[in-house]
């Protein structure tokens, strides 16, 4: 595995935005993420500028007294990106670019980069390169690719290595090829699932990074790449599972994360048709993590768009080995209680009372509490099966092995 010092990094600088809606704790929160995403795509980010507005600029997103600031900073520091944590209309764009002649990418375009970055399957490469064109296709006369010092890094790569297409016609005419061939192998997969007969598919879904690759192996035994970047995983990989005398499918797939670009979410429609087409979903969630419940949220409102809200689902708590309770001095009387001060056991009892759902917490890292996790997930996975075959339980010709 490449280590931070073999890796060229870009110099970045992040744009962020308090409005109402948003205030400075969840900008800041907002912006951790984003470093993380631009470190994930290959970039160091040296500064955060953040400004108070009530909404965006129009024409420049921030104020210009601030871009003014931020100018002066690209400058002095040969700063190769600016990234926005908010989508850029495309005039925005190119009115930024023009004042800070470096590259300008927004929250969506930097998804769709380490996407290109990740896909490894020609399918995922296909996907992530119409998600990317339709992107950039209305965007395309205020692109930065003019700028000669430019080339290359982030923002620049297509899927494979490969530069981005400027051309506007040529990327029209990759744009229809490529939903052709989308369409085709949409087919194929149709076709492939419906093979898989009739065991029962588990899906695991859940925010990046929150561990499902790292449950998926533990518990099928498998090798999926596992990672502390986001977006570890683009394809889907499906294994047969048993636990017990009872097998199942169990399939893990690209995480979720706010703002998930809807250029994506349409592309990778068969990616995510096997969340549809489950009939269980495991949420992972990481419970270390001081924003989980907005992860949640985030994950369900995905869930909710692909019509998948309403599915029999177990959550899952994940690395409870991390997690820590902010303590409260015995002799404090006045500090007042709040959920960072919840244990585990306070959790699992709030969340099984106010969703009436089982939550299950474990460490998929160190192991923990996988037995009760195995047992939840068996009875789940029996219930539907017996709903399913009333008179023919677990039994299963041997040609399912996959
Ligand atoms: N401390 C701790 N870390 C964990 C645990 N489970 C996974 N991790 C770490 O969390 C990071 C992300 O794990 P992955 O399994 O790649 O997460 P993922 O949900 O598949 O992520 P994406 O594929 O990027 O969406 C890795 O560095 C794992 O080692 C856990 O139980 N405890
Ligand atoms: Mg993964």
């Amino acid at each position: 595995m490449l280590e931070k010092n073999t890796i060229e990094y870009e110099k970045a600088v992040l744009i962020g935005l308090i409005t109402q809606q948003q205030d400075e704790d969840k900008s800041q929160e907002y912006l951790d993420e984003l470093e993380f995403l631009a470190y994930t795509a290959g970039g160091e980010v040296l500064k955060r500028f953040v400004q108070k507005m009530e909404k965006p600029d129009s024409k420049t997103f921030i104020g210009s007294g601030k871009m003014e600031e931020v100018r002066e900073f690209v400058e002095a520091n040969d700063v190769g990106t600016a990234i926005f944590d908010d989508e850029l209309s495309p005039a925005q764009q190119k009115n930024i670019e023009r004042i800070l002649k470096c590259k300008v990418v927004d929250r969506t375009y930097l998804i769709l980069d380490i996407f290109a970055q990740r896909a490894q399957t020609s399918y995922a490469r296909t996907q992530v390169e119409l998600a990317q064109y339709e992107y950039l296709l209305p965007r395309l006369t205020g692109l930065w690719t003019h700028l000669e010092r430019q080339r290359g890094g982030i923002g620049m790569r297509g899927p494979g290595e490969t530069e981005i297409e400027t051309d506007r016609r040529i990327v029209r005419d990759r744009i229809s090829l490529l939903k052709k061939k989308i369409k085709k192998i949409d087919k194929q997969m149709e076709v492939q699932r419906g093979n898989r007969g009739a065991l029962v598919r588990v899906a695991l879904v859940g925010y990046t990074n929150v561990g499902k690759s790292t449950l998926m192996n533990v518990i099928s035994k498998s090798e999926v790449f596992a990672e502390n970047k986001l977006f570890a995983t683009l394809d889907t990989t499906v294994r047969k599972v048993v636990i017990g005398n009872l097998p199942f499918l169990l399939s893990d797939t690209v995480g979720f994360i706010r703002k998930l670009p809807t250029q994506l979410v349409e592309s990778f429609k068969s990616t995510l048709d096997e969340v549809r087409e489950a009939d269980l979903l495991l949420h992972v969630v990481d419970i270390s993590h001081s924003s989980f419940e907005d992860h949640i949220a985030s994950v369900n409102q995905i869930l909710d768009e692909i019509k998948s809200a309403d599915k029999p689902t177990l959550m899952v708590f994940n690395k409870i080995d991390a997690y820590e309770p902010e303590t409260i001095d015995e002799d404090d009387l006045i500090t007042e209680k709040t959920k960072a001060h919840f244990t585990l056991k306070e959790w699992k009892q709030t969340w099984m009372q106010r969703e009436n759902v089982d939550a299950i917490f474990i460490s998929a890292l160190n192991k923990e509490n996988l037995e009760e996790f195995r047992k939840t997930v068996y009875d789940a996975v029996r219930d539907i099966h017996v709903t399913r075959f009333p008179y023919n339980n677990f039994l299963y010709p041997e040609e399912y092995v996959e």
